[in-house]
């Protein structure tokens, strides 16, 4: 059976197709660089926006169309994954991303809820062994039940924590039998309200507690994806421990849990803490840390997080150029944590909205390659950096400099010599690019 049955195959049909089911800039098979756009984008579908959001909000009920919407429990479950597979071969879609609850209904108990865990999984395995759509990661939702009022790992109760552990033990063998690239863990509500009623140092012990518990036990089932934090700050809770990739660096570090985890970096949550995407990617990047993406873009005249699809083309040149950068993101890509607007409310807008993001990041990639292939930032920024390369500033790189040496350079120094920075002119630099990029 067909549930998007007005839908076939997305082609590409170039910059000028009027075709709204067509690619217009993401060609997969384009080589850009040293690979093509496919193997460079990797973009992964996120479950719970395309197959289970029905547009709620704190306003009004569902109104999203949906061939599933007259089914309930198991048989909806079932049906949604049905339809994903359909929809992944239609989009072309390399991955996908899961929360547990996104694909099996939760029972009364633990046992019952891993019990239709179960029994969707091997039918998605099932599904796995024909389509060429991987998993791109899997994560548990410790957010969503009101057992997690107080937060998962950071809860003030003792129980929870044990619940969260073993909802992420499952998450891991999940990952494992499907063979997840990565496994993910966003904040949820790990964070606090009140300091009054809050001991933050016994939280955020347990908290690494947890990760650790975590890495130990993928060692021992033999899970090799790759473990990413999603950092986001103010929402659910309004102090969010993994506010930013800043904090979540030094959080690690402070636990020595650096060496196993990188960073889920999404857009949304990079403008609600206050950066840009390219800033918090950078952040990573420096570190060693990028690990995958989740693609959506937040709208600057609201403060939270709309999860939107990516259209924006400057922050997506912005953002490619930090991933080419960082030679591609491994094991990661760029999962659409981005829903469909309530007015959008029929199924085919679910292809329409994955087109436009799809297309935005393909002429990002094509652009920020142009931008290193030409060298332009890299040769500006050497040139702004040159006093480091001789004298006084190659001393201060090499360590050869202390306090004293380097009064007695300025000590009767009387000008200073700066250079513009120009921003106005290197803006204008990254439009001419995207302008003439196709
Ligand atoms: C929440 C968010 C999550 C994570 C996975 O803002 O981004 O969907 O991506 O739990
Ligand atoms: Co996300």
């Amino acid at each position: 059976m067909a549930y998007f049955e007005n839908v076939s195959k997305i082609q590409y049909e170039g910059p000028t197709s009027k075709n709204a089911l067509a690619f217009k800039f993401y060609n997969p098979e384009e080589i850009i660089g040293d690979r093509t756009m496919e193997e460079w984008l990797r973009f992964g579908v996120a479950y719970w926006h395309t197959f289970t959001y029905d547009g709620t909000d704190p306003f009004g009920h569902g109104n999203m169309i949906r061939p599933w919407n007259h089914l309930k429990g198991m048989e909806l479950a079932k049906a949604r994954v049905e339809a994903a597979f359909e929809f992944f071969e239609k989009l072309n879609a390399p991955f996908f991303c899961f929360h547990d609850v996104d694909i099996a209904p939760e029972g009364e108990t633990l046992r019952e809820t891993n019990k239709n865990l179960d029994e969707i999984v091997d039918m998605i395995e099932d599904y796995m062994k024909t389509s060429k759509t991987k998993l791109l990661w899997n994560t548990a939702n410790m957010f969503s039940h009101p057992r997690f009022v107080h937060g998962a790992a950071t809860s003030c109760n003792a129980d929870v924590f044990a619940f969260s552990a073993a909802k992420v033990k499952k998450g891991l063998e999940v990952a494992k039998r499907l063979g997840a690239e990565n496994y993910v863990f966003w904040g949820g509500r790990e964070g606090y309200e009140s300091l009054l009623n809050t001991d933050m140092r016994l939280e955020q012990d347990n908290l690494a507690r947890f990760f650790q518990m975590a890495v130990d036990y993928a060692k021992e089932i033999g899970f090799s994806g790759q473990f990413l934090i999603e950092p986001k700050p103010k929402e659910p809770t309004k102090h969010q421990y993994d506010f930013d990739v800043a904090t979540g660096i030094a959080f690690l570090k402070k636990y020595n849990l650096d060496p196993y985890f990188k960073f889920n970096i999404e857009a949304n949550h990079a403008t609600l803490a206050g950066h840009t995407f390219e800033h918090e990617l950078r952040v990573a990047r420096i570190n060693g840390m990028l690990g995958s993406v989740d693609a959506n873009q937040g709208d600057p005249l609201l403060g939270w997080d709309t999860d939107e699809f990516p259209t924006d083309l400057n922050a997506t040149t912005l953002a490619m150029y930090e991933i080419i950068k960082n030679g591609g993101l491994g094991k990661g890509g760029l999962n659409f944590d981005a829903k469909v607007r309530r007015g959008s409310f029929e199924p085919e807008d679910l292809f329409r909205a994955h087109i436009a993001g799809m297309d935005s990041f393909a002429v990002g990639l094509k652009v920020a390659h142009k931008l290193i292939e030409d060298h332009v930032l890299d040769d500006f920024i050497a040139n702004r950096y040159r006093s480091y390369n001789e004298g006084i500033g190659k001393e201060i790189i090499q360590g050869k400099a202390d306090f004293k040496t380097l009064e007695e350079h300025v000590l009767d120094m009387k000008e200073f010599k700066n250079e513009s920075g120009r921003v106005e002119e290197l803006r204008a630099l990254v439009n001419q690019y995207l302008l003439t990029a196709f």
